[in-house]
């Protein structure tokens, strides 16, 4: 059928908490095309490269099509009675405890529901944790002890109407992408005051005001001294403050901390506090630079502290606001998805709730301790007190902190079930059982966004092969485990109306959560659900909380809370040479245009064309101090583990510390697991863990030989995890991306190797293909490829230093006839494009620092009538922004030489 004849439907994209509205049109042949919905109140048609680049994201290749037992085929009878057999029997031989599930801010709230339901209510234990614990866990805490409850007190329409936007922590312009150009477009009209606070410059800097590179670790300082600062000022706001606890403790820790420990100096701190101070609407913004921290719950009631301090919270314009990460970050908060927390934001410490809960379900009982913590949990299973565990939607084999121990415990485990869309993950691949579930374009439901507002995702495609609703999966082993009543489920409508009907005691006990007002929707009106912010009652409807004085704790006020700066730091303040063997400090994040373990976004070729290896940011003065020469290969070590990673020197980070992105796997790079460094060191009051401090060594990795190599197919690059710790083997370190042709793949060598064709035609499977080869004896070049039917297959370039080629002309080679491949660069009469810059015009780098320097464009406008870039999902304009400065900065540096 020709698609455009298809109707589009509204659903959300499945990235992150902005929970962007798509317009989704079935192709008629197994796929999709993607717009952004012009009617969502999150993007009003606005979506970034991740968005746009969906539709590269659906389809057969890779799926897992059928259940497996122990990595056989099976089918779902099987498969769902041995889950519900071997938990009931675990359950029975160990009791309840001994049994877990470890869930994922990125199910939908009715699949969400279930799990909650089916653990908390009838497996009699609390043992059920998410990776929102290594997310949100610090601001629920957080906004716990301010607020007295877990609500987010503000808008996205904030945003647009505050006169000062402060980022801590929060990388926006490629994280939160579409809010952030929300932003920008309310600075044009408004003239919005742009503050970045984090130790890294990123891309969010290029359009703020000022960026404080405070020392890492320390935002507590940084806030406690803006708290003085408001007091000395004269901000405080006596009438709010009447609602308010704690206020003269808090202040007093602000009066005896020591700003010095920001590493920003006196004027700097002067400046951010008088602004911040001096301004009405101010919104703080914050993320995982903040959660993400050893004292992250601190962090985050320093900020509340300021905003309380000042009445600035839940009015237009202004807030402490924290955007939440996965798609349904929120509703699992709202569903109770957390380990210490029952269904919505109830307390499981509180008997009413229990037992108000329990009566609702018409469960047995809900058990009055809390279960155990993400990383508590996988201790749990390494030491054998849980014996049977469910991990769903997440890969903590990747994503915790020590992976290599998770991986332990999993190879350890009794019974370990994986529901994934693939079964082609570090996680999945240490399984007794994996379950088949439909992917975003292929399941019914709902999420909620960072500012409570409630979406529906829609099914348009039909599940794959098997593949069954993560809902649905669950329901079957309620069932089967002998609670049918209790999980007879025949559509998401009905668990939602059940979700619903509970917030209804939720709000009778004065929670914010309050969506009552759904729960007799038909199937029609579920189906027709538009964007709805939560509460939804007969009380009241979406709207801002808190501005009214009146808060969540027993005696209606907020508390501010007493928070002292703990952070030591052993790399001394102001050092530019690292003594070598000293340690570094290890911050990790996000890429641009990959989501986490990128079993989704590195299926896109133009997704994978932004940032293709993983890397390390490593100050100039430092890479000095250890040798290093932009490109050559870090090995980073501590006693936990290893990683090796392409070094990229910049002064983006300040001496002493890196940064390396989170995305890489034993799927993509086995070597660049960069959690095998992340210690397992948690906050102490909510038991998220500090992915950003991790300390370790760097030292040049000695690599006999470097490769560069491009193929129209999946290359054989070796065991996809222990190629590290046998680093004799013949590839001691790889990386393979997708490309618009097949893949391509960075190597490197520990020890020489004599037979390169050998190597390649295994490398690439092609043991006939015809082969063309150059050899350089003197300089240790060798270059081959392998032709068939008169088109190139593949190519390999070796050298014995990172290797020097057109990387980004030779990745588009595979499949044409491209007899000069082997000198590795563009003919004389075809430019290099470059690095891509612009994923969704395919644009790179070199073309747009060329136009810029010979057309004299000036503004990224500008670029983008001439060029296209960054005109669809504007992604890359932070990026556009600042190659203008650099070709501009450079232009009169060579004006000034020559005048
Ligand atoms: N492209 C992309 N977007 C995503 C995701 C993705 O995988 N890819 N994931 C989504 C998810 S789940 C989440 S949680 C969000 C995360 O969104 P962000 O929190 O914005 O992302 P991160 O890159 O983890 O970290 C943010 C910043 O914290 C800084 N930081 C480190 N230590 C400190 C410190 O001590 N103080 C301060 N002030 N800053 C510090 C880091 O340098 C980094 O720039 O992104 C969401 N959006
Ligand atoms: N070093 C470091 N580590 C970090 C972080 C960091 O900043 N630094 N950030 C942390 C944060 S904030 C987060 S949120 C986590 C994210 O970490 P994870 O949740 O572990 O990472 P994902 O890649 O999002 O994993 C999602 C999995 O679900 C599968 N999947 C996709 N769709 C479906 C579906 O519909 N149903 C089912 N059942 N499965 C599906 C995917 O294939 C994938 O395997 O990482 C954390 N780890
Ligand atoms: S900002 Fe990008 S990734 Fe996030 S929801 Fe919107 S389109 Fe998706
Ligand atoms: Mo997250």
């Amino acid at each position: 059928m020709d698609g455009s004849a298809l109707p589009e439907t509204r659903s959300t994209c499945p990235y992150c908490g902005v929970g962007c509205g798509v317009l989704l049109r079935p192709d008629g042949q197994g796929g999709l095309s993607v717009r952004g919905d012009p009617d969502h109140p999150a993007n009003f048609g606005r979506l970034c490269s991740k968005g746009s680049a969906l539709a590269e994201t659906t389809g057969p290749q890779g799926r897992l099509l059928t259940p497996q037992i122990a990595g056989k085929p099976s089918d779902w009878d099987s498969a769902l009675s041995k889950v519900a057999d071997t938990f009931s029997q675990t359950i029975a031989d160990h009791g309840p405890d001994s049994v877990a599930l470890y869930v994922s801010g990125q199910l939908l709230t009715e699949d969400y529901y279930v799990a909650n339901k089916l653990t908390k209510g009838f497996m009699g234990t609390a043992n059920i944790d998410t990776n929102s614990r290594l997310c949100m866990a610090s601001t629920v805490a957080g906004h716990r002890r301010a607020f007295g409850s877990d609500t987010v007190p503000g808008t996205y329409e904030d945003l647009e109407q505050a006169d000062l936007i402060v980022l801590v922590g929060s990388n926006l312009a490629w994280c939160h992408p579409v809010l952030f150009q929300r932003i920008l477009a309310a600075r044009k009209t408004r003239g919005t005051k742009l503050v970045v606070i984090d130790p890294r410059r990123t891309a969010s800097c290029d359009a703020a005001d000022m960026h404080l590179a405070l020392r890492a670790g320390s935002d507590v300082a940084l806030f406690n001294r803006l708290l003085t600062t408001l007091e000395q000022q004269d901000c405080l706001d006596a009438d709010y403050l009447s609602n308010v606890d704690g206020v003269q403790d808090a202040i007093a820790a602000a009066r005896a901390s020591d700003a010095s420990a920001t590493g920003l100096d006196e004027a700097t701190l002067a400046e951010f506090c008088t602004l911040w101070a001096k301004t009405d609407k101010v919104v703080t913004v914050f993320s995982q630079g903040v959660n993400q921290s050893s004292n992250g719950t601190d962090k985050v009631n320093a900020i509340l502290n300021c905003h309380l301090a000042t009445g600035r919270v839940g009015k237009p314009g202004c807030g402490p606001f924290s955007v939440t990460g996965q798609p349904n970050a929120m509703g699992g908060r709202e569903v109770g998805g957390l380990a210490n927390m029952l269904a919505c934001h109830l307390d499981l410490e509180n008997e009413t709730h229990r037992t108000a809960v329990s009566g609702f379900w018409n469960a047995p009982g809900v058990p009055d301790r809390p279960g155990l913590k993400a990383v508590d949990m996988f201790r749990a299973v390494n030491d054998g007190r849980i014996k049977a565990i469910w991990i769903i939607h997440t890969n903590p084999a990747v994503t915790l902190p020590d992976p290599d121990m998770v991986r332990a415990a999993l190879v350890g485990c009794d019974f370990t079930v994986v529901s994934d869309i693939t079964a082609a993950t570090d996680t999945a691949r240490l399984a007794d059982v994996v379950l088949p579930a439909t992917a975003w374009a292929e399941k019914d439901g709902t999420v909620t966004n960072s500012d409570r507002t409630i979406s529906r995702q829609r099914a348009i495609l039909p599940a794959p092969g098997q593949a069954r609703p993560d809902w649905a999966i669950l329901a079957e082993v309620g069932h089967r485990m002998g609670w049918p009543s209790a999980f007879d489920y025949t559509s998401p409508a009905e668990i939602f109306r059940e979700h619903a009907a509970l917030s209804e005691i939720a709000g009778t006990f004065g929670r914010n959560f309050d969506i009552s007002g759904l729960q007799d929707l038909s199937d029609q009106d579920y189906a027709d659900l538009a964007p709805t912010r939560w509460p939804i009652s007969i009380k009241r409807s979406g709207g801002r909380f808190y501005a009214d004085g009146q808060f969540n704790h027993p005696n209606g006020n907020a508390r501010m809370l007493p928070v002292h700066h703990s952070q030591p730091d052993p790399i001394p303040l102001g050092q530019t040479r690292l003594p070598p063997g000293t340690s570094l400090r290890l911050n990790t994040g996000r890429i641009r245009d990959q989501w986490h373990t990128m079993t989704r976004s590195a299926r896109s070729p133009r997704l994978s064309a932004h940032l293709a290896e993983p890397y390390v940011d490593i100050n100039p003065s430092d890479a000095k101090a250890l040798g290093l020469q932009p490109a050559d290969l870090v090995k980073l070590s501590n006693p936990q583990g290893q990683a090796i990673l392409r070094a990229r020197i910049t002064t983006d980070v300040q001496p002493g510390n890196i940064f390396a992105p989170m995305h890489w796997t034993g799927e993509t790079a086995p070597t660049a697991r960069i959690n095998a460094l992340v210690k397992p060191v948690v906050d102490p009051v909510s038991g998220q863990p500090d992915s950003k401090a991790s300390q370790v060594t760097a030292q040049r990795l000695q690599a006999a030989w470097y490769g560069f190599a491009v193929s129209n197919q999946a290359m054989q690059l070796g065991p996809n995890y222990d190629t590290i710790q046998q680093s004799d083997r013949t590839c001691a370190y790889w990386a393979q991306a997708r490309t618009k042709t097949g893949y391509r793949a960075e190597l490197a060598g520990l020890t020489e190797i004599n037979d390169w064709e050998t190597y390649a035609r295994a490398l690439f499977e092609l043991p006939d293909a015809e082969l063309q080869q150059l050899t350089d004896k003197r300089r240790g070049l060798t270059r081959l490829a392998l032709h068939q039917n008169g088109e190139v297959q593949a190519a390999l370039f070796v050298a014995p230093e990172p290797v020097a080629v057109m990387r980004d002309y030779l990745v588009g080679l595979p499949g044409t006839a491209a007899p000069q491949i082997l000198t590795g660069v563009t003919p004389a009469d075809q430019p290099d494009p470059g690095p891509i810059l612009c994923s969704c015009f395919g644009i790179g780098m070199n073309t747009i620092s060329d136009a810029i320097a010979t057309k004299g464009l000036m503004t990224v406008e500008q670029i983008g009538a001439a060029l296209s870039a960054g005109t669809n999902c504007g992604s890359c304009q932070p990026e556009i922004a600042a190659l203008i400065t650099t070709v501009r900065d450079k232009k009169t540096e060579k004006e000034e030489l020559c005048s």
